[in-house]
């Protein structure tokens, strides 16, 4: 008897050592290519960021300055960059991007290529530079400093020639060199054609394909800063969105192939706000809209500032869409932002608080229909533990699959977020929730891609138990946050 009891204790022993130490380590599943950079990760992780559109605009009340508007109407007697990266960092903004010049031309800090700039105007009596100011209070602040600068300019005689590419490639060297660290580059597609052109007054056609030989530009900004995040309408770092208005589709894809995309290509628009679950670049798109009807200041819109509900809803059709929202705030007049759009982003950032104030299935009881090698690398709980780099996949021929999500008590649901682990790769393609009433599951979303993060609004429901069914995915599911409001 007692040698049998002995037995089966160094049995067990034995057993139990044999799990701890002979357990095969599991492999994490393979990426899905293609796969976000280390820099394209980070830009994900922003979620918000603010434009600044401030020029000659501000003053004469145009959204495209012609280029031949006097420096010396750029006059703000106010300017208060601490107020503006204040603002912006309190609503939850990670960069700013500001336009250094836009399409008439005129230059926020003194290049010395031009005299089309903020030194010939009255502004600190020809001394001042908007784009130092900002840029060092952006360092001050640990906010991330971006650049736009407008290819089209209205301004310059020799647009259309090769002499304006050098000129171009001039400015960023200045900006690049002196402004730096740059975390983000906004190269804009739009040209109407006409302008001052230094007084041709005419209309000057490009052929936007070849003109700004743009491989050359992207490899000597890369050459000063290496990680920079090239935005434009296909990339190559991140994409537009396909509309000005904040939101990209429901089904969004962070790929495209850029190589069959060009400007003016017949529903580019509705092509880039879907991506395509096949494409060949890890391309994202960034969701830019401003908080007032035009681009830059006028007094006029000054009842026309987005209200809180507004950008919250624009919170949910960009970053609840697995995109970026870029918001663009300009200066007035003074050089401040308007009261009206102060008051607007603090009650934005009120309602985010609000509404996404507990997350009720952190640390909760989570269960899967499959776990990775059954290993706890893997597994579930990982789901819950507010940590983005941890996550649940399941095995690699298993697609299908579901999680459960246990509150322990009823509690009123209004939010379900999910994200995914996209350093793999993006893969779910469709998926539902549902949410038990009584005995019965009850669907409450249906979903095709999640991608970085993906918000679904619901109708606020009392709820103890929430499912997440993956239906079907490029390959095994890898998701690494589930959260519910
Ligand atoms: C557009 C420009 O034409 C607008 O003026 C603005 O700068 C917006 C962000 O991009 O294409
Ligand atoms: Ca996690």
């Amino acid at each position: 008897m007692k040698t049998n009891k002995l037995f089966l204790l160094a049995g067990l022993l034995i057993g139990a050592l044999n799990v701890s130490f002979c357990q095969k380590k599991v492999a994490p599943p393979a990426p899905v290519l293609p796969v976000p950079s280390a820099a394209q990760l980070a830009w994900h992780d922003m979620e918000m960021n603010a434009f600044i559109h401030f020029t000659t605009n501000t003053f004469t009340g145009l959204e495209w300055g012609m280029g031949s508007e006097s420096p010396s109407v750029f006059n703000p007697t106010q300017v208060d960059v601490n107020q503006w990266v204040s603002a912006l960092k309190a609503t939850g903004m990670k960069g700013i991007i500001l336009t250094c010049k836009h399409h008439d031309g005129f230059c926020l800090w003194p290049s010395k290529y031009t005299d089309h700039t903020i030194k010939n105007s009255p502004y600190k009596n020809g001394n001042g530079d908007i784009v130092k100011e900002l840029s060092d209070e952006c360092k001050k602040q640990n906010v991330k400093f971006g650049v736009y600068l407008s290819p089209w300019d209205r301004n310059r005689a020799d647009y259309g020639t090769p002499s304006y590419i050098e000129y171009y490639r001039n400015q960023l060297k200045e900006l690049f060199n002196a402004y730096g660290p740059v975390f983000e580059m906004w190269f804009d597609g739009a040209n109407g054609g006409t302008g001052y052109y230094g007084g041709a007054n005419e209309k000057r056609s490009i052929n936007g394909r070849t003109y700004y030989d743009w491989p050359k530009t992207l490899d000597l900004v890369r050459s000063m800063e290496p990680n920079v995040i090239f935005f434009s309408d296909a990339g190559p770092g991140v994409r537009w969105c396909g509309n000005e208005e904040g939101h990209v589709n429901t089904t969004n894809w962070n790929m495209i192939t850029p190589d069959t995309l060009y400007a003016g290509k017949p529903n580019i628009s509705s092509f880039l706000g879907t991506g395509s679950e096949n494409g060949s670049h890890w391309i994202p798109a960034e969701c830019d809209v401003s908080i007032r009807p035009g681009w830059f200041y006028h007094e006029a819109e000054d009842s026309k500032v987005r209200t809180p509900e507004n950008l919250f809803e624009l919170y949910l059709s960009s970053v609840g869409r697995g995109s970026l929202l870029l918001l663009n705030v300009p200066p007035d007049k003074r050089g401040m932002f308007h009261e009206n759009d102060v008051k607007s982003l603090k009650g934005f950032r009120e309602l985010l608080d609000k509404e996404f104030k507990t997350n009720l299935a952190l640390n909760s009881k989570v269960t899967a229909t499959n776990t990775r090698g059954k290993s706890n690398t893997y597994g579930a709980a990982n789901l819950v533990d507010g940590k983005n780099d941890t996550y649940w996949a399941t095995d690699d021929n298993v697609i299908e699959s579901s999680i459960e999500v246990d509150l322990k008590k009823e509690q009123l649901v209004k939010y379900i977020v999910m994200k995914e682990y996209i350093t793999l790769g993006q893969r779910v393609k469709s998926f539902s929730v549902e949410i038990k009433q009584g005995n019965n599951w009850v669907k409450v979303a249906d979903g095709t891609t999640i991608g970085h993060k993906r918000i679904f609004k619901i109708d606020p429901k009392k709820t103890s138990k929430i499912r997440v069914t993956i239906k079907d995915a490029r390959a095994c599911p890898v998701l690494s946050e589930v959260e519910v409001y």
